[in-house]
Parts: structure tokens; C-alpha cells; sequence
């Protein structure tokens, strides 16, 4: 698009809207502008696609997600339209800034982290390879909380997206369903044919909003649909009429709630009525919209397979199988099996954790009382299961009751997914061998073609190209530009390693990010670090088995370090933390608290201060990420071995050419198998070493008796931390989590003391590579070298391949 064409767009949107030429306008008004220009080029582009998707009778994707975290919109979207140039330029003439409007626009933050962001990276990369897709979602009003940090400790605020990000939303009114909860099920025969009635039952109404998703350089623009809940019964005026106010606005209020807020808990399913309400809200609104489609166009169900793939993002959507059969049976008259063949050939399932505490379990009265029809499904399919099981384990009835979808009066939700999908898939070649072997072995004994692997991806177009333009040009320069439509060729960067110009700029392009992170450090934690140290960085949701407390303790065994021997030569650190603790997570928010505890104690230090410095980025987000990922030197994956799924900021951190220090575990194993063990800083238990270790009796006192540093830092821990002649804290709770076994867990149950010392190990291997300059250089560029196979490109062709098999728009 040219200029001129541009200017009239962006001055007409804001005359017809604002009612004010471009010098009266308001950043604000311009930045809606932009929005506005911006999502009329998408529509068109999204009209042809469906367009497309119709006359070719198109199979898509139906990526069903209770999280999708988008982060920022405007300037990726500028972006995929390979249209940032001219927009500086118009906006330049307006007088206004391009980079001042992104940073008006809040992140669409709909999710945790790991598993939300990876939803959202995917629906960039179908749009990229042309693939046809919809993701379905909850339009929360409230996203992930804002964290502020009060005194060392993480309070929530609420974190209203809205205002600045509804403007990408297209309303679909026309296309509301309904959704129905709680009251009994009636049965009656009709004539040989069983009807069902629900009766007394909640009505609450989903209404779609549309977000257009852009992907790099691609006319296929797909859709995210994020559904809104609404009461039908606008309030009642019988009861107005006689004074009951609230009663009267009740009804409505407890329907709307479903899609107020989305949970905080990564990994912590709360077995709340509400969670339950919001996941059968999302999937029963998309898989009755899929259907309604998919009958208007071809007028019959069994072709369903073949027109659409069904891929639930975790358990979280698993009720998907019994709403597709009560879809099925009680409103189109299919039979059980005929309803079953059809669920069972469109649902696929990925795992994304082992934890068990994450594996969903519902009480089983809960989902009679709220869902009494799903119930009856469920119930049916589990016992239809079981007895298929019997003929794989007679008599085992210990077997097939572990295998079972109900009992002991709960709901397993990973069970039921395994059990109605056709495949199901873990999120990196460790885990994906952990779930065959460990957690649903016996299922992989009765269908091992249902099991694969596909490890996760980025898409670094945003990652890589949009957050780090220093480093991609640099790249660009040596390469060429294909690599960010083929993130393979991002290999042919490697032999630039050797080469010591490539190295230097390199070094300038280090610099100026860890300059722009200095600033915004400087800015929001007044604190002043130094671009010549390493940059050292942990972000990550806040949890135990990820270890921050490893690498705090590294941190204050470092500082004891400096105590000791001021004249330690060493090159100097700050470390660099961003986290969010779940709000009832008590031991992640006392991780938190030691973090600035110990922050507190270095950075005061007249002598330590000089040689390292503790950061602690509050609200941690995409858009402060984005920021962080290209500034960091050493990337931290130091989670317990066999429990991180995959990770994600481990590519994001390689890509832009941090080192990782890291265990064998999740996508480590394969970073490392990509880059090679020289270019990495390995250590730690490997993941059958730590369920060893665990089997035959972990003794985590042993090391703090024989390690002095262990005793002398939880000594510290527990005495209190603080600054230098002022309040110290002492954190009991923790070091007793790594000492005592309470009521019969056990001690330290993330061996963070088994570790220690080998990652101290690591952590003086980074000092002695990084002391030389010109070579930390050349392993940086061979980690960014190396990172193309960990493109969300890849990971999308490899679920087309193996799972979905979708029809390619751009043939
Ligand atoms: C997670 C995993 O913890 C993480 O390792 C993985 O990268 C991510 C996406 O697959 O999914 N699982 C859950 S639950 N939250 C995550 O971030």
C-alpha cells in the first residue's frame, strides 16, 4: 500500500469515528485508527479464505483452548502485512510515533503462559503456512492479573484488557448459541426411538467475538472465536416490580460470571463449580457452532472426520467428547456407535504436563448436578471402556479400575480424552517417551499407533523478527531474508560463527538490546545494571519444580563468594527474574519474596553491588518478554529432570542467542541434540536418575551435612535476609520444604539440594567460557544458528502430517 493511500485510510477512520483531522487526534484516537485500517485490510483478506475454504471443501483445525495469550496485536499484524515501513512513515508525517501507539495497546494476556502462549503461536504459524484453522476460546473480560510487587511480595490487580483490545473483535450477535446447565434428564420412548428431554434447566447465552489472525507474508487470515456469556433473561421484572433489586439482577449476574475471569492456577486445576461451568460453556458453544456449520454445508455428519480435526490443548476441553455425542444422538438421531465412530475419528489430544496434581479430576456429583445429560454420556462411555479393557487385562481388575474414566466418584479427564480421540500426542521427545512408559502406559499397551510426538514451537517471526531487529538484520545481512519464511535456512547462518566481523557485530547487537533492558530496568526498578555483565535470566511462571530457589541459592552463594574474597576475579552478573506465582500458590510467593529479599541484600552491598546485581521484573508478560528474550546472555531451564513438558522460552532464549544452562529435560534434550552439548551448559540428574533417587529413598539432609555452602545458605535462609543494616526476613517455611519431610511428603521433593552442586559447577564453566568473549560469541551464534527446527512452522507441518492432514490454501 502506498502512503497516500495509507494517510486518507488512517484520516478517514478518524473524522468518521472521532470526528478530528490527524493534528487533532489523540494518540489514543490513532491508535484505534490504525486498528481500525488494520482490521479492514484482515477482513477482506478473511472473507476470501472462507471463501476459499468453501469452494475447496477445505478439512481445517479446530484448536480448542481454555488459553490463548496473544500478547499485542497492532504491530504484529502490521507486521504479517509487511506493512511496518509505511506505517512509520505516515504516522511520522501525523507527528506521531508507531512504537508509542504499540505501547498503548494492552497484552491480550487470555492465559497462564507455557500452554496459552503456545495456542497462540500456533494460530500464527496455520495463518502462515496456509493452513485453515479456528481456535475456540472464552472471552474472559478479566485476563492472567496484573502483578505488583508491595514490599518483597506479589499482591494481584485485576487486569481489564478490554479497553485497548476490543477493537479487535468482531461481534457475531447472529451466531450466539445456547448453553444449558443444571436440571434433570427426562427419558421417553417414541415408538423404538429413546427421546431425551432436559428439563428446569439454566439458559445461558455464548455470543461469539472474531479476532482475525494474520500470519507472516499469507493471504489465509483465520479466526480466533472467543465466546462471551450472556444472560437471556435481561432481569427479572416480576421480581423487580416487588422490591427484590438483587434476586432480580441475580440470575443474570450468575450466568455472565462464566466468562469474567480466567483462572490463575497453571497447573493447579481448582475443582471449582465455575471452572467446570466455563469449560463445558467454551465447548459446547464451539462444537455446536462446528456442527451447525458443518450440517448447513453438507447436510450429513459422517463426513465430519474428513472436514474437520478436533485438537484439545490439554484435558481442559475433553468434555468436547461427550457434547459431540449428546449433539450427535439427541439432537441429530445418530446411534451410540454411529455418534462414537464420528467423535472418535475428530478428536485429537495433547498432553502438556505430567504433574499429576494437574491432571484434571472431577467430582463426579459436581458434573451430575451441573451437567446431568454429559453425565449420562460419560458414564456410558466409561462403562463401554472398561469393558473393551477386559479383553486386553481379564481379571485385572486393579488395571482396568486405573484406567477407568470414573471412579472412586470422580471424573478423569485425561482418561476420557484418551479414550475418544485418535491420537494423542506429548510436547517434546522426553515427555512425549514419559507418557508411553510412565503416566498412561497401560493405554499405550492398548493402542500404541494413538501415541506421537510433536515438540513445540515459536513463532519467531514475533520472537526473533519483530522483537530483536538488530539481530535479524544482522542475520538478514549474511543470509539473506528466506529464513523468516523457512526458519531452516537460519542454518546457513552457522558457518558466520567462525567468521570474527559476524562475531563482533554480534557483540554490538548484545549490547544495544541489554542498553534497551537497562533503560526499561532502570525505569521500573531504579535499579542501574551493567550492559558488560551477563545477563542472566530466569522467566517462567513461578513454581518449584522449575527451581528459581536453585538458582537463588547459586545467587547467594555468590554473594558469600564476594564476602569472603573481595577480590574475586569473576565476570560480573545480574540476574534477571520474572515470574507469576498463582495467588494461592503460599510457598511460589515466598520464592518470590526471597528473590527480592536477596535482591534487597546484593544490590545494597557497597562491595558485592560492583560485581552482581538481582532484578526482579514485575508483571512479567509477552510484551515485557519480548524484551527480555533479546537482552539475555544465559538462558536458565534448570527445571527437576522429566517434569517441564517442553518449555518454550528455552527457543525463544536460543533463537535470540542466549546460552542455556540447563537440565536434560523437556525441549532441553533437544536444544541440546540441536546445537550440541559444547554450545550449552548441561548438568544435574537425568530424568530416570531422578525417579531412581526418589524410588529409593531421597535423603536431602545428607547434602546439607555434607555440603557446607547448603548449610551455610539455608543457615542464611532461615536466620533472615535482608539489607545490609537493615530488616531482615527469614524464610523458615523453605528451608524446612527442603529439609523435613512433613506428614509423610516428601523433603525436598524437586531436589534442588541434589542439584546444587552441579549446577554451581555450571555456573563457574559459564564464568570461564564467557571470560573469553570472542568464543561465548561463536557458541551464541551457533544456538541462533541452530533454533530453526524449533519454528512454530515446523511444529504445524508436523501435526498436519501426523495428526491432522488439512487441506494446504495455498496450492
Ligand atoms: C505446559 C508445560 O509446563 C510447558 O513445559 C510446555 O512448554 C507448555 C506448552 O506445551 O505446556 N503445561 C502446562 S499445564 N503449562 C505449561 O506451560
Amino acid at each position: 500500500m502506498k502512503k497516500k493511500e495509507l494517510k486518507s485510510l488512517l484520516e478517514g477512520k478518524l473524522q468518521r469515528h472521532y470526528g478530528v483531522t490527524a493534528s487533532e487526534a489523540t494518540k489514543n484516537q490513532v491508535y484505534h485508527a490504525c486498528a481500525m485500517v488494520v482490521r479492514d485490510i484482515l477482513m477482506e483478506k478473511w472473507s476470501a479464505t472462507q471463501e476459499e475454504m468453501e469452494a475447496k471443501k477445505a478439512k481445517q483445525v479446530c484448536y480448542l483452548s481454555m488459553e490463548f495469550l496473544l500478547g499485542k496485536s497492532l504491530k504484529n499484524n502490521i507486521y504479517n502485512l509487511s506493512m511496518t515501513d509505511v506505517f512509520q512513515q505516515v504516522l511520522q508525517e501525523m507527528g506521531m510515533d508507531l512504537k508509542a501507539l504499540e505501547d498503548i495497546e494492552e497484552d491480550a494476556a487470555l492465559g497462564n503462559g507455557g500452554l496459552g502462549r503456545l495456542a497462540a503461536c500456533y494460530m500464527d504459524a496455520l495463518s502462515a503456512q496456509h493452513l485453515p484453522a479456528t481456535g475456540y476460546s472464552i472471552l474472559y473480560e478479566y485476563g492472567i492479573f496484573k502483578q505488583r510487587i508491595v514490599e518483597g511480595q506479589q499482591t494481584e490487580l485485576p487486569d481489564s484488557w478490554l479497553d485497548s483490545g476490543s477493537c479487535w473483535l468482531v461481534a457475531k450477535p447472529d451466531e450466539t448459541v445456547e448453553i444449558r446447565f443444571d436440571g434433570e434428564i427426562e427419558e421417553s420412548w417414541d415408538g423404538d426411538h429413546l427421546r431425551i428431554q432436559h428439563r428446569n434447566y439454566t439458559r445461558v447465552n455464548a455470543e461469539p467475538y472474531d479476532m482475525l489472525i494474520s500470519g507472516y507474508g499469507s493471504e489465509t487470515v483465520n479466526t480466533l472465536r472467543l465466546w462471551q456469556a450472556k444472560s437471556p433473561y435481561s432481569m427479572d421484572m416480576h421480581l423487580f416490580s416487588e422490591g427484590e433489586y438483587l434476586k432480580a439482577i441475580e440470575q443474570q449476574a450468575s450466568a455472565e460470571v462464566i466468562s469474567k475471569i480466567l483462572y490463575p492456577e497453571d497447573k493447579h486445576p481448582e475443582g471449582k463449580s465455575l471452572r467446570i461451568k466455563q469449560q463445558y460453556f467454551f465447548v459446547s458453544a464451539s462444537i455446536q457452532s462446528i456442527i451447525k456449520k458443518h450440517m448447513e454445508t453438507y447436510g450429513r455428519l459422517d463426513n465430519l472426520p474428513d472436514r474437520v480435526v478436533i485438537q484439545i490443548n490439554d484435558t481442559h476441553p475433553a468434555m468436547v467428547i461427550p457434547e459431540m455425542m449428546r449433539i450427535m444422538m439427541d439432537d441429530h438421531g445418530l446411534t451410540w456407535d454411529a455418534a462414537w465412530e464420528i467423535t472418535t475419528h475428530s478428536v485429537a489430544y495433547t498432553n502438556h504436563t505430567v504433574m499429576s496434581e494437574a491432571l484434571e479430576r472431577w467430582p463426579e456429583a459436581l458434573i451430575k448436578r451441573i451437567l446431568p445429560r454429559i453425565h449420562q454420556i460419560i458414564v456410558e462411555i466409561n462403562r463401554r471402556f472398561c469393558d473393551s479393557l477386559w479383553k486386553y487385562f481379564p481379571n485385572n481388575w486393579d488395571k482396568i479400575s486405573s484406567m477407568a474414566i470414573v471412579a472412586y466418584d470422580e471424573v478423569r479427564m485425561a482418561n476420557l480424552s484418551i479414550a475418544g480421540s485418535f491420537s494423542v500426542n506429548g510436547v517434546s521427545a522426553l515427555h512425549s517417551q514419559i507418557l508411553k512408559d510412565k503416566v498412561f502406559h497401560d493405554f499405550y499397551v492398548v493402542s500404541p499407533d494413538k501415541f506421537t510426538n510433536v515438540t513445540n514451537g515459536i513463532a519467531y517471526r514475533r520472537w526473533l523478527g519483530q522483537a530483536n531487529e538488530p539481530l535479524t538484520s544482522l542475520i538478514r545481512d549474511c543470509i539473506g531474508d528466506g529464513f523468516l519464511r523457512n526458519a531452516e535456512e537460519l542454518c546457513t547462518f552457522a558457518p558466520f560463527a567462525k567468521d570474527a566481523s559476524v562475531r563482533q557485530k554480534f557483540l554490538e547487537v548484545k549490547k544495544r538490546n541489554k542498553e534497551r533492558l537497562a533503560a526499561y530496568i532502570q525505569e521500573h526498578n531504579g535499579i542501574d545494571v551493567d550492559t558488560n555483565s551477563i545477563f542472566d535470566v530466569q522467566a517462567k511462571r513461578l513454581h518449584e519444580y522449575k527451581r528459581q530457589l536453585l538458582n537463588i541459592m547459586q545467587i547467594i552463594k555468590m554473594y558469600f563468594e564476594y564476602k569472603d574474597n573481595p577480590s574475586l576475579q569473576r565476570p560480573s552478573r545480574t540476574f534477571i527474574f520474572g515470574a507469576k506465582a498463582a495467588p494461592g500458590y503460599y510457598m511460589a510467593k515466598q520464592i518470590i519474596r526471597l528473590i527480592h529479599a536477596v535482591a534487597d541484600m546484593v544490590n545494597h552491598d557497597p562491595v558485592v553491588q560492583n560485581h552482581m546485581k538481582v532484578v526482579f521484573l514485575e508483571d512479567y508478560k509477552v510484551s515485557i518478554a519480548e524484551i527480555l528474550m533479546p537482552a539475555a546472555d544465559v538462558s536458565e531451564q534448570i527445571s527437576v529432570a522429566g517434569r517441564e513438558a517442553s518449555g518454550t522460552g528455552n527457543m525463544k532464549f536460543m533463537m535470540n542467542g542466549a546460552l542455556t544452562i540447563g537440565t536434560l529435560d523437556g525441549a532441553n534434550v533437544e536444544i541440546c541434540e540441536a546445537v550440541g552439548e559444547a554450545n550449552m551448559f548441561l548438568f544435574g540428574l537425568k530424568a530416570d536418575e531422578v525417579e531412581q533417587l526418589l524410588k529409593q529413598g531421597y535423603q536431602p539432609m545428607s547434602y546439607y551435612q555434607s555440603n557446607p555452602w547448603i548449610a551455610r545458605i539455608l543457615g542464611a535462609i532461615m536466620q533472615g535476609i535482608g539489607r545490609p543494616g537493615g530488616r531482615s526476613v527469614p524464610f523458615v517455611d523453605i528451608a524446612n520444604s527442603l529439609l523435613i519431610s512433613a506428614n509423610g511428603s516428601q523433603a525436598d521433593p524437586y531436589l534442588v539440594l541434589a542439584d546444587f552442586e552441579e549446577y554451581c559447577r555450571a555456573q563457574r564453566e559459564v564464568d570461564r567460557v564467557y571470560s573469553n568473549q570472542d568464543a561465548w560469541n561463536e557458541k551464541a551464534i551457533l544456538n541462533v544458528a541452530h533454533s530453526g527446527v524449533f519454528a512454530a512452522d515446523r511444529s504445524i507441518q508436523e501435526y498436519n502430517e501426523k495428526i491432522w492432514n488439512l487441506t494446504d490454501l495455498g496450492r
